[in-house]
């Protein structure tokens, strides 16, 4: 059975509308791509395949090696840990780091404090190459001629990452979630296998909900800095018309760290539901209407929290507020389901 090099779908001309059609005639076109990465590489245009059924607990049963790839931005939302019990080794790798505001040290520290991990940890960005020599150096030593499989939830930079180490341009990259839909496997020189994988699709994550062009503003791309508000009592702020926070006694000094095309916007609490329907949509984007609209119909919830400084309010799929001075109540709006923690700073 042929595959695709770009997502793994094993390959057939027999239905355009099915999973892994390839016209007869690019059948032996050596890019070996199915239309739908064909037109994700060279359109930017994303159609979403549901995965069911994947063999995810085979894979990591018979794999000598599983890199669990984090996404640095959204740790909570992308630690997987528990799903791979069975496996035989795990590596812990934190991706997306030139996105992050923090030292090396500051996220080491931080996942054996908070997290309680004592394994081996890379911090890695396969988009500006950090990282990566170190780790591909130990990885090719300890697993050489082994398999390896690089698995975690969806977007959080897997095939970035296999085709960075392999120098391999041929596996299908996206900024959309799902991108990856079947078994990508390559072997290198020294005969060690590398296996990518698609995303485990986490459950609560913000932009999971929201429609292609929609996550494409959500989901970062540029390094977080975050912008400082005082918030006293009976104020709110809202990001995106996405989730708000609102204080309800005492005062706070806070960053939100979030996509810069998020806007931050301030209001009262009293007001706040009403920026929200009105504005979001129309003048507060994202949402678009349509992603509103299904967020309206799944509901909203709120949350009333007790928080103090030197906290991370982490909100998975969106990013997080860190705490920096003052203490009392707030109270969380954000779409229902939607997963999120109060955390130790990584900043320490
Ligand atoms: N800023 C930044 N973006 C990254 C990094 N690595 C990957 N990305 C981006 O993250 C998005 C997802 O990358 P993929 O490699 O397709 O992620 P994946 O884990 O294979 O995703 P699925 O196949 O959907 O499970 C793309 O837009 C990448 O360019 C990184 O280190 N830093
Ligand atoms: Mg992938
Ligand atoms: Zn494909
Ligand atoms: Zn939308």
């Amino acid at each position: 059975m042929k595959r695709c090099r770009g997502c793994g779908v094993p390959l057939q001309s027999d239905d355009p509308k099915r999973p892994g059609y390839i016209p007869p005639e690019k059948l032996d076109d050596p890019r070996g791509l199915c239309q739908r990465c064909f037109k994700i590489k060279y359109y930017g245009e994303f159609r979403s395949v549901p995965v069911e059924d994947f063999p995810f607990d085979e894979i990591a049963k018979n794999v000598d090696l599983i890199c669990l790839i984090v996404d640095g931005v959204d740790i909570e939302g992308s630690w997987v840990l528990d799903r791979f019990r069975e496996a035989k080794n795990i590596w812990v790798v934190v991706n997306k780091t030139d996105l992050l505001p923090f030292s090396k040290e500051e996220i080491v520290k931080w996942l054996r404090e908070e997290k309680g991990w004592s394994g081996k940890v890379f911090l890695t960005s396969s988009k500006k190459g950090w990282g990566l020599k170190g780790f591909w150096e130990e990885l090719n030593f300890v697993y050489r001629g082994k398999k390896v499989a690089f698995m975690g939830v969806t977007n959080v930079g897997k095939s970035s990452l296999v085709g960075r180490l392999l120098g391999d341009e041929s596996i299908t990259v996206s900024p959309w979630p799902g991108t990856t839909i079947d078994v990508v496997e390559r072997k290198n020189e020294e005969g060690t296998i590398f296996i990518d994988t698609p995303g485990l699709v986490p459950s609560g994550r913000l932009y999971d909900l929201l429609c292609p062009d929609c996550q494409k503003k959500v989901i970062p791309s540029k390094k977080l800095s975050g912008k400082i508000f005082f918030l006293k009592s009976g104020k709110s702020l809202s990001l995106g018309g996405l989730s708000a926070l609102t204080v309800l006694t005492g005062g706070l000094l806070l960053k939100p760290f979030v996509s810069y095309e998020v806007p931050l916007h301030r209001t009262n609490q009293k007001r706040l539901k009403e920026v929200i329907k009105e504005g979001a949509g129309e003048w507060l984007k994202p949402p678009c209407k349509g992603c509103f609209d299904r967020i309206e119909e799944i509901g909203w919830s709120e949350e009333v929290l007790e928080v103090s400084e030197g906290l991370d309010l982490a909100i998975s799929g969106l990013g997080w507020v860190s705490l920096f001075k003052g203490e009392g109540k707030i109270s969380l709006l954000l779409p229902s389901k939607v997963s999120f923690n109060l955390r130790r700073s990584i900043r320490g």
